[in-house]
């Protein structure tokens, strides 16, 4: 079977960019997959975080994973630093990955904002990443589109380590969606839907209630057109809804020009809105089950000592090829 994993930041709630580009494609997997999924919250620090919300959204993560419908019976759901691998093999990479590679990176670019005073751990993010995928000798990692950039950096490390230090590493492989993987913020669509900009607006949390749906998808940007037609340069606004719909409703994108031919944008967006309220609501009852039942914790116990019986290993030939340590 082939090995899969993927992690998601404990950064804030899940929203439909989220789910619709990544977390869709981890219940699909664990099918026929030994899949591996992670909360990154080691990554989240990169920026400064309160420790109690910290806390707290590792355990919001950790319960929409569930609430989606990744099952811990057959995937291993785990928080970061619960295993220490993820730090330890971060170190051995970041030794060997170039400044100039990372300089490159666009997220770093985005979240840094050409300040001096960007902290260190923001620039090597992508390195910890690349440790995340090669700790598990990991065959595929489904994420959105925007973490393109860095599955191929983290191709880019293995390979270069396995040309000096034969097999150290599986040469993973990113694994995209073709609708969904990138779902853009409702109040820009030149920018992707995310967890931490400002605007609540800006995102559908798949916790957010009827109420708030409502409000966001009306708001959200279109063009003065009035024609609902897929054309992502030229109506970006409209285009991202109709990506958000096709996928939840299950209905192509070419299906819905035709049903909205003649009719206009708040039509288009009343139906969208109930299409996401029905499409969440399931989601919402199960989180409220599994958010404070102690099952919850027994999971990420059971899950951080699973991943640390695949990580050790792997740590050791990584130790073993590097002449770290003592040997065994
Ligand atoms: P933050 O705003 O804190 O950077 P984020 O919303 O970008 O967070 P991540 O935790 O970085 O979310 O990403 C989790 C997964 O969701 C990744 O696989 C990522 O590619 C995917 N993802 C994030 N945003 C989108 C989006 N707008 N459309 C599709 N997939 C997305
Ligand atoms: N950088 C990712 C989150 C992440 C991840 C991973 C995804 C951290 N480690 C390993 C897949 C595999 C993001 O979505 N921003």
């Amino acid at each position: 079977m082939k090995r899969v994993f993927s992690g998601v930041q404990p950064t804030g709630n899940i929203h439909l960019g989220n789910y619709l580009g990544a977390l869709r494609q981890f219940v699909e997997l664990q099918e026929d997959h030994e899949c591996i999924y992670c909360i990154v919250d080691e990554h989240a620090i990169t920026v400064p975080q309160d420790p109690k919300e910290l806390r707290k959204h590792i355990l919001d993560v950790a319960s929409l994973y569930l609430a989606v419908g990744v099952d811990p019976k057959k995937s291993i759901v785990f928080v970061q630093s619960d295993v220490p691998g993820h730090a330890e093999l971060g170190w051995v990479l970041n030794c060997n990955c170039y400044t100039g590679e990372l300089s490159r990176m666009t997220q770093f670019k985005a979240k840094s904002h050409n300040k001096e005073s960007a902290p260190t751990g923001l620039f090597t993010y992508p390195v910890l990443m690349a440790a995340d995928i090669l700790l598990y000798d990991t065959d595929i990692v489904p994420v959105g589109n925007d973490q393109k950039q860095h599955i191929e950096l983290c191709r880019d490390i293995a390979i270069r380590v396995n040309n000096t230090k034969k097999k150290t590493f599986v040469v993973p492989e990113g694994r995209y969606l073709k609708e969904g993987a990138r779902i853009m913020a409702l109040d820009d669509p030149t920018q992707k839907m995310s967890k931490s900009a400002p605007n609540i607006h800006s995102r559908i949390s798949l916790l957010d209630d009827p109420a708030k749906i409502k409000k966001s998808i009306m708001k959200a940007t279109t063009d003065s057109e009035g024609v609902i037609r897929f054309d992502p340069e030229n109506k970006p606004g409209v285009s991202n809804l109709m990506n958000i719909y096709s996928v939840l409703a299950g209905v192509s994108l070419e299906q819905i020009e035709k049903d909205y031919e003649g009719k206009g944008y708040g039509d288009f967006k009343k139906d969208l809105v109930e299409i996401t309220v029905n499409a969440l609501a399931p989601i919402k009852a199960r989180y409220e089950e599994i958010r404070y039942s102690d099952e919850l914790i027994d999971i990420l116990k059971d899950g951080a000592a699973r991943a640390n019986a695949i990580a050790k290993p792997v740590m050791q030939r990584v130790k073993d090829n590097f002449g770290l340590g003592l040997g065994r």
